[in-house]
């Protein structure tokens, strides 16, 4: 009997990245023999099969924090105490920021950020192959896809892996530059060790031109201030850092 194979479930979201374990194995050998060879050795190979591992031949909708362990103990990487930079609506600008600050780190300045930023990935109980048709959409199909949980779990680990004084930048011409249902608000935050992180000091941006207001004092930032001093993470704020406003005017 001619078995065809059977046809990968239909998702609302985009399907993987075009030669998703392609590009994936390139920007591993790229971070850690260019970007960061002082990193020391990571085997490429060893994970790039974690990272594909986690995911193929199960449903993309009932993903675990666990199915990334593997994939997870052969990427640790210390990121300096005072050094980690978090953002939330700001990438752009962030990553701008850390392109000239190479000291400082956000997720995707690390080796497991730096692999994964920008694609997109699942597969399919069915079939031990990648789904580039479509993958599930967080909001209409399923909270627990294969791509979301990923962020979840590296964002956790960058927080409690951070130390000193830690930084975020935030989008000042949003109504809620702190959104509590954001990776960082629903994340991050909580995940920060108060015996290690000295404090949280916040760099809101507001787009060149906008009207200034004063951020720093609005209710929304109000909320993080009353969720760290609950936590004993003490906080700071300040609107328009003068060397994150450079980068806005070119
Ligand atoms: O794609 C990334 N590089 C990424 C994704 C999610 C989280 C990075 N992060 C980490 C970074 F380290 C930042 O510190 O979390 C922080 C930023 O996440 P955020 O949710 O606070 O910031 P947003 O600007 O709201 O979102 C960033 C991107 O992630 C997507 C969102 O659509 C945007 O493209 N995103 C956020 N939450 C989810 C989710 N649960 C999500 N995509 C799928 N599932």
């Amino acid at each position: 009997i001619l078995m065809w194979p059977r046809p990968h479930k239909e998702w609302k979201g985009e399907g993987t990245t075009a030669h998703f374990y392609e590009i994936l194995m390139g920007r591993c050998y790229t971070y850690t023999q260019i970007v960061r060879p002082e990193l020391g050795h990571k085997d490429c190979q060893k994970i790039g099969k974690a990272f594909t591992s986690a995911f193929l031949s199960k449903d993309p909708c009932s993903s675990t924090e666990q199915d990334y362990e593997p994939l997870m103990e052969l990427t640790n990487q210390a990121v300096p105490c005072n050094k980690t930079l978090f953002w939330s609506k700001s990438s752009q600008l962030a990553h701008d920021y850390t392109r000239v600050r190479q000291n400082m780190f956000t997720l995707e300045d690390t080796l497991l950020g730096y692999m994964a930023d920008g694609l997109r990935w699942c597969g399919d109980s069915g079939s031990s192959d990648m789904n580039y048709k479509s993958c599930p959409n967080w909001r209409e199909d399923c909270s627990n896809n294969s791509f979301s949980v990923f962020w979840n779990t590296v964002s956790k680990r960058f927080a409690e892996d951070a130390c000193g004084v830690v930084h975020v930048v935030l989008n000042g011409s949003i109504s809620n530059p702190f959104d509590e249902r954001s990776t960082f608000g629903r994340v991050e935050v909580f995940n920060l060790r108060p015996e290690k992180v000295h404090r949280l000091q916040a760099w809101v941006m507001h787009d060149i031109g906008s009207a200034g207001s004063d951020s720093c004092s609005s209710s929304s930032i109000n909320v993080l201030k009353w969720i760290l001093k609950e936590r004993s993470i003490a906080f700071s704020c300040e609107n328009n850092y003068g060397p994150i406003r450079l980068l806005q005017c070119v």
